[in-house]
């Protein structure tokens, strides 16, 4: 049985900044324990008025792209400028023991024992739209703790990257040079969510590959419809390794900023997301409410039956249902 503590602990200890609360608080919010998120909600609540204050990054790319020692090179200097910084992971498709973040601690070495950042594994698989739920309050809870800077790292396979960019205000997408679109999994729709592109791994023998590469990418997304935004992504390269590049990432993440501040589009940005985050909250009580419902399962059954057989008609079935339920 785990200590209970009460909403104010948790409120102070994470406004105070202590780590170990901010920790205990995270776990809180994961939790699918009833009693647990009425309390985490209650800590939410506390904490909101402290939220919102940080530059939430989303980066993404595919296995193998750099992500990871991308995060320790740009942590590392973001920490030496005087920023501090939470990395959190949205990674639900992942198979691997206690999500990629865990286990890349040791990727992120300098990162993970730097006392300006803050690295949180992310959680136990599930369903996407939970999770992701829970990255969006975690980033509450660190804004709240006086992160400025918060990186949200996740694969770029799959549907995770959407989520993802629906929960930041610069989405980056790192490239490997040489490897086509195909082989790197990527769909045009991915790069037309990117705030900038940056090829990585531009040092040694690659650092002709990754300029080629850059100036490819740069005319493929010349030929994307403008945003409304006024914002062009860029397309950089960069080396972890020779941490060429990793400045000028930040640059131009302060000069979407800038712009997006002055013209409202942040702000936006920002309003859009909260109201899809409500959306999906809503529609996820609004389903989980009917299908709780008496004789709805044994209704759905008989149903289902019938539509096999092609004795009624899906919409008939839709109607029917909502006849018997809604009077
Ligand atoms: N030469 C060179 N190698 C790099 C660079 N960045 C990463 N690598 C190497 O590329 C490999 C993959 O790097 P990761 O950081 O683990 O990539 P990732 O995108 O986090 O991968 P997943 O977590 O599996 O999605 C490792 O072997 C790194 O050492 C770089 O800037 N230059
Ligand atoms: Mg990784």
């Amino acid at each position: 049985m785990r200590q209970r503590f009460s909403p104010d602990y948790y409120i102070n200890g994470i406004l105070t900044g202590d780590r170990l609360i901010l920790s205990r608080a995270i776990t809180l919010v994961e939790s699918s324990r009833p009693d647990d998120q009425a309390l985490a909600q209650q800590v939410l609540e506390g904490v909101l008025p402290h939220t919102g204050g940080s530059v939430r990054v989303g980066i993404t790319g595919v296995p193998g792209v750099g992500k990871s020692t991308f995060i320790e090179a740009f942590g590392t200097y973001l920490t030496n400028v005087g920023h501090r910084l939470a990395v959190l992971a949205v990674d639900p498709s992942s198979q691997r023991s206690g999500g990629s973040l865990l286990g890349d601690k040791t990727r992120m070495e300098t990162l993970s024992t730097n006392p300006n950042a803050y690295i949180r594994p992310s959680p136990a698989s599930g369903a996407l739209g939970g999770v992701a739920h829970r990255t969006r309050e975690t980033m509450l809870l660190c804004e709240a703790a006086g992160f400025d800077v918060i990186l949200v790292e996740t694969v770029g396979v799959g549907q995770s990257e959407t989520v993802v960019h629906g929960m930041v205000d610069f989405f980056l997408l790192l490239m490997l040079a040489g490897a086509g679109d195909e082989l790197q999994g990527m769909k045009r729709g991915i790069m037309e969510l990117a705030d900038a592109l940056c090829i990585t791994k531009a040092d040694g023998d690659n650092v002709a590959n990754a300029d080629r590469a850059r100036v490819e990418y740069q005319n493929a997304l010349h030929l994307f419809p403008p945003t409304d935004t006024g914002w062009f992504p860029p397309v950089l390269t960069g080396s972890a390794l020779t941490g060429m590049g990793v400045a000028d990432v930040w640059q131009t993440i302060q000069e979407h900023q800038t712009l997006t501040a002055q013209n409202g589009h942040r702000t936006q940005r920002r309003q859009q997301q909260q109201l899809s985050w409500f959306k999906g909250l809503l529609q996820q009580r609004l389903s989980q409410n009917f299908y709780a419902r008496p004789g709805i399962a044994d209704r759905l059954t008989a149903l289902e039956e019938q539509i096999k057989n092609g004795t009624m008609l899906p919409s008939q079935a839709v109607d029917t249902l909502f006849t018997a339920i809604v009077p």
